[in-house]
């Protein structure tokens, strides 16, 4: 380009630069969120052309102008490229198809590298003219591209590569191709991201009325198939042009060409270009979001039920077993208790049941033989011992609260069997990437809350209640009378042997049966008001789990909710993409 060119194009080329730089790679965060979704994989092949058009978009603007013809064989695209030109560059010929390999007509000083990047085929042939010598093609890099419709599939992917990098698509039509499919499904890929005109050749072999019906067709065709009310659509005869500058049509033909890259022009046909591949974008977007946006929806309806029906279903499970855990905590409860009650009714609620009615009948039998009256007593006693050593491992564990591995496994997959389906649907690895929530962190947020829960139930609320049981009052009226009855038993004792009339192992027994009896009694009254107390901390318990897991699963609620809205937003944004863009460059 010479000095007026670049400085021209460099002002297009900062609108445009600055229009795409920016909004790019916001555009790239949000394809990239989305690549995890089998809607968008099915589309990604479409999404890279359009994005790597994009990038090309940025990487054009310090080019030349890239002009291709592009239409059926023999539609007479070499014969206008020569005529352009001014020059025998490319093959005219008659055998179908003539062109095989692309004929690039650029200034001498363009840079083609990007043109010619990854281009498929066989290389193409290049003719250089000096952009200095007054030509009208000082600006443009023209090229001829082999047929669109032929039966060499790859002439088909040669042209396509072409035109991924050309700024203007020259559509050259003649009778049969003007409606002829091959050629329209092509215009049809490049319709709304390229500049295009629309040539009738052969304009020289046609009457008025012929040539005014094809124009029409053509018209139709552009304004309805390729919604381009806008695009040139001009009948010239490429051979007249070539004897005769001034045949119909020809100079509006050249200057309409000549006018896309020349000032102004150019960075408008980019940025309708760049645009174009947006708003297409665009479309993709809302296919995707019209296959999967109520998809979305029900997956975050799925969890949220999902959830609630976990924590249900556990909080149920939890609870039959916390209230199997019943006489164990009264136990525990009672060994608090004891440990608080320094005096006889202490030791009654240590020794445990069994002790105490042991040693009561111990007194009796001790009547008739001491020897089996001993030995009474010290097997409630030992089976007393083994019976709060069993309790106390029990405590100590709260495993036993939960369900087994394969009852969680169960609720898992009854609760969250819906979510885990809808997701894998939308996704390869749906339920990790679209937050349902996985079965060892439910298990795991399980095993802590219940451990936690168990823990607080065990140090704080048991110690707390058996404290408010033992009250100083009652430590008194149970030990009083015991103790008055030990006294009394001493002082008698004392009396026999000052009088010499000894009280005798009757009197000894029966007090002994009489105390045990009174410590049997509190006993069971102290462990009925500890069994409630118990039965409260139970009630509290579940409470404290019903809350700390209401809070935990509606953190993951949110995660799910939050991983969908972002999938969703980031689907809105490019949804309104072409719009978006549309308004900024409308702006600048
Ligand atoms: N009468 C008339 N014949 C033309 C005109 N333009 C091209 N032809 C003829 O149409 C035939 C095909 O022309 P080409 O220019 O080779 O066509 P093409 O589109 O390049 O064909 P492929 O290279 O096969 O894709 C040739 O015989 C040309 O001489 C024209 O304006 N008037
Ligand atoms: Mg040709």
């Amino acid at each position: 380009m010479n000095e007026r060119q670049r400085s021209s194009a460099g002002l297009h080329d900062d609108l445009l630069g600055g229009l795409l730089g920016g909004l790019r790679s916001e555009l790239d965060q949000d394809v990239q969120a989305l690549r995890d979704l089998r809607s968008v994989q099915s589309r990604a092949g479409r999404i890279d052309v359009l994005s790597a058009d994009l990038d090309q978009q940025l990487e054009r603007v310090e080019r030349a102008a890239v002009l291709t013809l592009v239409g059926a064989t023999g539609a007479g695209k070499s014969t206008l490229l020569n005529a352009l030109v001014g020059r025998d560059v490319a093959h005219e010929g008659d055998s179908r198809p003539t062109t095989r390999v692309p004929v690039i007509h650029r200034p001498a000083d363009a840079d083609i590298r990007e043109l010619l990047d990854g281009l498929p085929g066989e290389a193409p042939k290049v003719v250089d003219h000096d952009p200095g010598g007054g030509g009208p093609w000082s600006q443009q890099i023209l090229v001829d591209a082999p047929d669109t419709n032929s039966v060499e599939a790859s002439h088909r992917e040669v042209v396509a590569a072409l035109a991924e990098r050309s700024d203007v698509l020259v559509v050259v039509a003649h009778r049969q191709s003007v409606a002829e499919l091959s050629s329209a499904t092509f215009v049809d890929d490049f319709a709304k991201r390229r500049a295009l005109v629309f040539v009738l050749g052969r304009a020289d072999a046609r009457s008025d009325a012929d040539r005014g019906a094809l124009l029409e067709q053509l018209r139709t065709l552009v304004r309805e198939r390729w919604n381009a009310p806008d695009a040139p659509i001009l009948a010239v005869s490429p051979r007249d042009a070539q004897r005769n500058p001034s045949s119909p049509g020809w100079q509006e033909l050249v200057s309409t060409l000549r006018g896309l890259a020349e000032d102004g022009a150019l960075g408008r046909v980019r940025r309708h270009n760049a645009l174009g591949t947006a708003a297409e974008l665009s479309r993709v977007f809302a296919d995707v979001d019209h296959e999967i946006g109520v998809t979305l929806d029900e997956l975050v309806t799925f969890i949220a039920s999902g959830v609630e029906s976990w924590r249900a279903g556990l909080l149920q499970e939890v609870a039959v077993r916390l209230d199997l855990k019943r006489p164990d905590v009264t136990a525990l409860v009672q060994s608090e208790a004891a440990k608080r009650w320094e005096g006889p009714g202490g030791w009654a609620l240590r020794t445990g049941g069994l002790t105490t009615m042991g040693l009561s009948a111990g007194a009796l039998l001790a009547r008739r033989n001491p020897l089996l009256a001993a030995g009474a007593a010290a097997g409630a006693m030992a089976a007393d011992r083994a019976r709060g050593a069993i309790r106390n491992a029990g405590i100590a564990d709260p495993t036993g609260l939960l369900p087994s591995h394969a009852g969680m496994t169960a609720l898992y997959h009854q609760s969250f069997g819906p979510a885990r389906m809808v997701a894998s649907d939308l996704a390869n690895d749906g339920a990790e990437s679209l937050a349902v929530p996985l079965e060892d962190v439910l298990a795991q947020m399980a095993t802590d809350t219940v451990e936690d829960v168990w823990a607080t139930l065990v140090t704080r609320d048991l110690p707390e209640q058996a404290e408010k049981v033992v009250s100083r009052f009652l430590r008194w009226a149970v030990d009083a009378p015991v103790l008055a009855l030990g006294v009394w038993v001493v002082v008698a004792a004392g009396r026999g042997l000052w009088t010499g009339q000894h009280a005798g192992l009757d009197l000894l027994l029966s007090t002994a049966v009489v105390g045990m009896a009174w410590l049997f009694l509190t006993r069971m009254v102290v462990r009925s008001l500890l069994g409630r107390r118990a039965r409260r901390v139970l009630a509290r318990a579940r409470v404290q789990l019903e809350g700390r897991l209401a809070g935990e699963t509606a953190q993951l609620g949110l995660a799910a909710g939050q991983a969908v809205d972002a999938r969703r937003a980031a689907i809105d944004r490019l949804t309104g993409l072409g719009e978006r863009w549309r308004r900024r460059a409308l702006g600048s």
